[in-house]
């Protein structure tokens, strides 16, 4: 089964754990990426059943509301019941790496608002170690160069993502060679440094449940 069937069979999955809990006043949480995407492709279907969602990019926003599904700003809301969204690697531990399609922060506010935080993913990203996928930081961009000196010294090869400014107005480093044993204390490790703004780690607040789609089938992992 290739990628974007297993993608499909994870976004169906989560929308069959999702749909029953629909009614007026729910509203989503969104993330960002092509798993995503499917997600949000699928929930055009139902959205008769809930008020609308906050999306964790524009582009997302933008998908959601080419489904009719309104789409609220943060502040606007004051509880999310469920955020669904991809993810680039994560571990037994429900542990993640985001941040590929640059929209990190955004996700991790999201993320961090939810009551529950439901992962979608296709068996390829699954990993015993984090850190084979480049770690993306989102950095102020008058501070590049300072945090590129201090995740150096951290062990990791830091390099610019070229032509990317994020949906907040910053710039992307992303970290190669960074094996990373111990999530936590590297994402809190991260965010001290000066200029970070957030980095792809999702440890401190890991996902509360994963849908991997593998050949044999979804693994509901919690
Ligand atoms: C998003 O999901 C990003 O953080 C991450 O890069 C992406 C995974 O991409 P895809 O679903 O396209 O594999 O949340």
């Amino acid at each position: 089964m290739d990628q974007d069937s297993l993608k499909l069979k994870v976004a169906r999955a989560a929308l069959d754990i999702v749909q029953p809990g629909l009614e007026s006043g729910t509203v989503l949480g969104i993330g960002t990426g092509s798993t995503a995407n499917m997600f949000i492709d699928l929930l055009g279907e139902v959205a008769h059943l809930f008020d609308g969602a906050v999306a964790s990019s524009e582009a997302s926003a933008e998908r959601l509301k080419s489904h009719n599904i309104p789409v609220y700003d943060l502040n606007a809301v004051d509880r999310i019941s469920v955020y669904v969204d991809g993810a680039d690697e994560c571990n037994e531990a429900l542990q993640l790496i985001k941040g590929g399609g640059a929209a990190l922060t955004r996700e991790k506010i999201v993320a961090a608002v939810a009551k529950e935080f439901i992962c979608i993913a296709d068996e390829s990203k699954w990993v015993p170690v984090l850190g084979a996928f480049p770690l993306p930081v989102e950095v102020i961009p008058m501070a590049r160069s300072h945090v590129a000196r201090e995740i150096v010294k951290l062990g990791g090869d830091p390099i610019l993502r070229e032509g990317v400014v994020t949906d907040n107005g910053n710039v992307i480093l992303d970290v190669y060679n960074f094996s990373i044993a111990q999530p936590l204390a590297m994402e809190a490790r991260i965010n001290g440094i000066v200029g970070v703004v957030c980095n792809g780690l999702f440890a401190l607040r890991p996902a509360d449940r994963l849908l991997l789609g593998t050949a044999d089938g979804v693994r509901d992992l919690r």
